[in-house]
């Protein structure tokens, strides 16, 4: 649920899930370019541009799968490049109660092909709205990498939008269902100083709207509220 009170949650699944970028990574490449609605219905779509960064294996295209309502897969095939994948996630915002689509298009790049050329960054960072920064609960190297994560993306972001703002950062920590045998500690979470998403993308399954809801209405909360704040809506989110 949206803790803020801004927008309500999704009354039922009208969520629909379209991928485009390479078509052979994607089983459902072109099926929908937006949801169908009938004329009287037509809603407002405000798009974000979304990337997911992490070390290789953390989980983020097993993430990116999951919230577009495709299957899990199974075994990890590094992803050779950029695959961007796009979800509608309907809001009713609660204050006047106008519904809308929120249109994340996910920008999802394998990390070693993120290293190896360097145009790649730039491209993912270029005018993103958010970036999700991953860490696995199963791999405490991949949360001491966090600050890395963090300060290379503040760069880059830096880089290539010389004017804007910079994209608003949420730490995700995957492979939850391994929390039990996790060297990542409640304490490491607390002294982060950041709120953590904690996810779990189980292999060979699609997940429930309740499993992908929490990340959606997060980020539809805080990019509407950061949007609303610097229109003059609403005070900054100082967090
Ligand atoms: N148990 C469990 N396994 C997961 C979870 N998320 C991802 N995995 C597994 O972790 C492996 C790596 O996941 P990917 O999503 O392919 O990793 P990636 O971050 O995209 O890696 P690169 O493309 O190489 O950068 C796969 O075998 C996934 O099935 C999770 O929440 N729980
Ligand atoms: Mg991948």
């Amino acid at each position: 649920c949206f803790p803020s009170g801004l927008l309500g949650g999704p009354p039922k699944r009208q969520a629909l899930c379209t991928c485009s970028g390479a078509p052979s990574l994607s089983p459902l490449a072109g099926l929908l370019e937006r949801p169908v609605l009938p004329p009287q219905a037509a809603v407002d779509v405000v798009g974000y541009k979304v990337f997911v960064s992490g070390r290789s294996g953390v989980g983020k295209t097993a993430l990116v799968a999951q919230v577009s309502g495709a299957e899990v897969p199974s075994a990890h095939q590094e992803t050779p490049g950029i695959q961007t994948t796009t979800v509608f996630w309907p809001a009713k915002l609660r204050e006047s109660g106008r519904a809308l689509f929120f249109r994340f298009s996910f920008w999802d790049c394998g990390e070693a092909a993120l290293k190896r050329f360097d145009h790649i960054l730039p491209s993912c960072l270029e005018k993103a709205d958010a970036v999700l920064l991953l860490f696995s609960f199963a791999d405490r190297a991949s949360f001491e990498d966090l600050p890395r994560q963090a300060n290379r993306v503040a760069a880059a972001a830096a880089a290539s939008q010389s004017s804007g703002r910079a994209p608003l950062q949420m730490v995700v920590g995957t492979k939850f269902d391994q929390f039990a045998h996790s060297d990542v500690t409640e304490g490491d979470l607390s002294a982060l100083g950041h709120s953590v998403l904690r996810v779990k993308s189980l292999a060979g399954r699609r997940a429930g709207l309740s499993e992908v809801a929490p990340l959606l209405n997060g980020l539809a909360e805080h990019l509407w509220r950061q949007d609303q704040a610097d229109a003059g809506l609403l005070p900054l989110d100082t967090e």
